[in-house]
């Protein structure tokens, strides 16, 4: 085997500019490095890259080989482009989500080979395409600036989003290698698990890399082995496990995987296999039809965030920091994230990851927002990248769900064209969904299959924004219709897989791309790294509904972030208290592909936001949640362990001062995987100027939260006077923090890289809390001196 990944020289077609370029990677980071691009995400630098997806490149290399008989593999090519050998062409690919495979045998010579991959401008390839069309198949001009990127098998964010930079990047991410022609390996493996009392079957099928036949293969899992010889390509082979020993999802077992260890000819493989009996379950019931997620025989209340790609440019795209943020998930009390349908398809090692930490994962297929061509030639290549993609990945024990795209039904409705004539477009839709559904099930008839995202059911095409009645939904009245937060609390989702509330980045991340001026809600630059139109304006008009006025930019960020992770709150806390009528939220978003304002809870870089500090206590396995109804507050226990629990409630009334006055307590068992009120408190109790406070103790754990009867703006508070000690101990500071008045989310931050055990927390005098602070760096005494605080009641008044 040759790799042929490393250097190569990338220039420009029928121009001057010439970089040199490390594969794997992506030709804007090779531009930057070699210093003809600026930073793009700095300032407004994006708008001085986009020439570079305008004009065609050539990446080119060198190499000496034998001569024998080879195919070319190659993975992550994005996008339209040609593969020629010693001025041959040997493969014309565009599609970035398959991989591909040619026999270059006659056009390899022994000695000194040359190579070239010719890269046509993808924007100008969709572009010509869309102009072949029969009829108009729009896509989603406020998400992609550069335009019709449905025409492309190439990430859809790549051409921006409301969270995205547009920068249109290409390359090659994956492998680029030349192997024997005639060597047999595995190139695949599909698991189908058959559980029942005290066993599983697996049923497993090897993949080859070529149509072979009579080849000896071999697996062994748990001790147990079996052998089959392979017919065109494939062997199929069964191994009985007894008593095995299962995989849970994070919070309700260990992620336990098993080696599989593979013999094919004489070359070996190996996968990690999770034992795990996962269904996606869609009843019909008085509500209309369920949806929830059964594992090992039990429901399981899906908690988590959707996932879009780790990084605008691929070559920044680095496993330590995607398992940061897949653990920063795992550390909030999250068993599931979405990868969202307008992204990439992850590689294996993310996958790998999910495994290992127990994150189930909704795997959308990449189709977002945009409609999409239903020629026979575009849907021949779709069925190929789904039988490509699934019998790569879907061994993996995280998979839990294929869904054939994010919100295309939804799209019907948007774009003109489609209004005017839906059949036209509801039948190419229904094309494509088809073929996706068909090679999908071909491949692996076992698996979860779900039409879209939002989708109320199979062959139902209506509104999945509003109705909370059937399937899953995505709920956006808050953010994109500007309701306030408390209307999260009318509809009840049967699971919600979309919801979200942008807030700024963290001040350090701001600090990378905008400097001195620039920091300022209304600057260029600041506009610049805000995508979604309309977005500051919602964030600054929240601001004047739930908080008095921001004293100066830090002040502004600080309640971008709260009222972010209290919007999220609210709608978490009531959805999680409907169980077993709603049996999931993943909010919308986890991740940023770089530094913006976004619905992230995780800044660019991993750090944690304020939301992802209440994300934790919020999915906690057990917690008490505030939520109104009517003229009473109830104070509702939800238990997701397998385990009944006995807890322990106290309410009260706190005045500004931080008195506080018992409201009474309460003891009672929550079943395994129910919920209960344990208290009521009529809101008549609570004294004008005042709110509610609460604790709660179950089995060693404590908690506690607090709730205003009305916005925070109204409420009076005092100078808490924060008193702040530090001690450093070993690699974690330990914060000791007093109040002399109630303070409100009581917020630390640092500017070196780590994190808080607790963020944006309520404190009253004469309780000290005690915070840790983890340094990534491990230099607690240079932290100690570095964290300050700020609080609700500070940040409207002048530092
Ligand atoms: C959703 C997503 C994305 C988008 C987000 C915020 O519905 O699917 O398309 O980024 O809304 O508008």
């Amino acid at each position: 085997m040759l790799e042929l990944s490393g250097q190569w020289a990338l220039q420009q077609a029928g121009g001057t500019v010439a970089a040199p370029m490390r594969l794997p990677g992506d030709a804007i980071s090779a531009l930057m490095d070699a210093g003809h691009l600026p930073d793009p995400y700095a300032g407004l630098n994006e708008y001085d890259c986009r020439w570079v997806g305008e004009s065609d490149w050539v990446l080119s290399r060198s190499f000496t080989h034998d001569g024998s008989a080879s195919a070319l593999e190659i993975s992550e090519l994005d996008c339209v482009a040609e593969i020629w050998l010693n001025g041959r062409q040997v493969l014309a690919a565009d599609n970035q989500h398959r991989r591909y495979r040619a026999d270059v045998s006659a056009a390899l010579v022994a000695g000194e080979n040359h190579i070239e991959i010719r890269f046509a401008s993808n924007a100008r390839v969709a572009a010509e395409r869309a102009a072949a069309q029969p009829w108009p198949v729009p896509f989603s001009k406020d998400n992609n600036p550069i335009a019709h990127g449905n025409m492309l098998r190439k990430v859809h964010c790549d051409f921006g989003w409301d969270w995205g930079i547009a920068l249109a990047p290409f390359g090659v991410y994956g492998d680029i290698r030349l192997v024997p022609l005639e060597q047999v390996a595995l190139r695949d493996v599909l698991v189908v698990q058959h559980h029942s009392a005290g066993r599983v079957v697996l049923e497993i099928s090897l993949l080859l890399n070529q149509p072979a036949s009579n080849v000896a293969c071999s697996a062994s899992i748990c001790g147990q082995a079996a052998q089959a010889s392979a017919q065109n390509g494939r062997a199929e082979l069964q191994i009985t496990i007894e008593n095995p020993t299962l995989w849970w999802p994070a919070g309700a077992g260990n992620a336990v995987l098993h080696a599989l260890d593979i013999q094919v000819g004489d070359t070996t493989a190996s996968r990690r296999i999770g034992l795990r009996d996962l269904r996606l379950i869609t009843k019909a019931d008085a509500a209309g039809t369920g949806f929830k997620f059964n594992i090992n025989g039990r429901d399981i209340f899906a908690k988590g965030a959707n996932w879009i790609p780790a990084d605008a440019l691929p070559s920044r795209i680095e496993p330590a920091a995607v398992r940061a943020q897949l653990q920063s998930a795992r550390d909030a009390n999250m068993n599931m994230i979405r990868v969202w349908g307008g992204g990439r398809y992850e590689r294996d090692w993310f996958y790998d990851l999910c495994d290992e930490l127990g994150l189930m994962v909704w795997q959308d297929f990449m189709f977002a927002c945009h409609l999409y061509p239903a020629d026979p030639a575009f849907l021949a290549g779709i069925d190929a990248e789904v039988r490509d993609v699934v019998a790569r990945i879907s061994h993996h024990a995280c998979l839990a769900l294929w869904c054939g795209d994010n919100e295309v039904i939804g799209a019907l409705t948007w774009y003109e064209e489609a209004r005017k004539n839906r059949d036209r477009y509801l039948v190419a839709y229904d094309r494509l969904n088809r073929t996706i559904e068909t090679a999908l099930r071909e491949t692996l008839p076992s698996a979860a299959w779900w039409p879209s995202s939002p989708s109320a059911g199979v062959m139902d095409f209506s509104d999945g924004w509003h109705d909370d009645g059937a399937g899953d939904m995505h709920f956006w009245s808050v953010w994109h219709e500007g309701k306030d937060f408390e209307h999260y609390r009318t509809v009840r989702p049967r699971f919600a897989s979309e919801f979200g509330f942008q807030a700024f980045p963290s001040l350090e991340v701001i600090r990378q791309f905008a400097l001195g001026d620039d920091m300022n809600v209304n600057t260029p630059v600041m506009e610049s790294h805000q995508k979604n139109a309309g977005g500051n304006t919602r964030i600054a008009e929240t601001m004047l509904r739930y908080f008095r006025y921001p004293a100066g930019f830090e002040n502004f960020v600080y309640l971008s972030q709260l009222q972010q992770a209290l919007a999220i709150k609210t709608a978490v806390e009531y959805w999680r208290c409907q169980m077993p009528h709603c049996m999931g939220t993943l909010f919308w978003q986890l991740n940023d592909v770089w530094p913006c304002v976004s619905w992230s809870s995780l800044n660019y870089g991993g750090a944690w936001k304020l939301l992802h500090y209440f994300a934790k206590l919020f999915y906690a396995p057990v917690a008490v949640h505030a939520v109104p109804k009517g003229v009473v507050i109830q104070l509702i226990a939800v238990n997701d362990t397998a385990a009944d629990m006995a807890l322990e409630v106290q309410g009260f009334t706190a005045d500004m001062a931080g008195a506080t006055r018992p409201k009474g307590q309460q003891s009672a068992v929550i079943a395994a995987g129910q919920t209960g009120v344990m208290l009521e408190i009529p809101l008549a109790q609570i004294p004008t100027g005042a709110i509610l406070a609460f604790t709660w103790k179950a089995n060693g754990q404590t908690g506690g939260d607090i709730f205003s009867p009305v916005p925070f703006k109204r409420l009076a508070l005092q100078n808490p006077q924060l008193g702040l000690a530090f001690t450093a101990r070993g690699d974690m500071v330990e914060i000791t923090l007093t109040a002399a008045a109630l303070a409100l989310f009581v917020t630390l931050e640092c500017p070196a890289p780590g994190r808080f055990s607790q963020n944006g927390f309520a404190l009253f005098p004469g309780h000290p809390a005690t915070i840790t602070f983890t340094p990534e760096n491990g230099d607690a005494a240079t932290a100690a001196r570095q964290i300050t605080s700020r609080n609700l009641w500070a940040s409207s008044h002048e530092a």
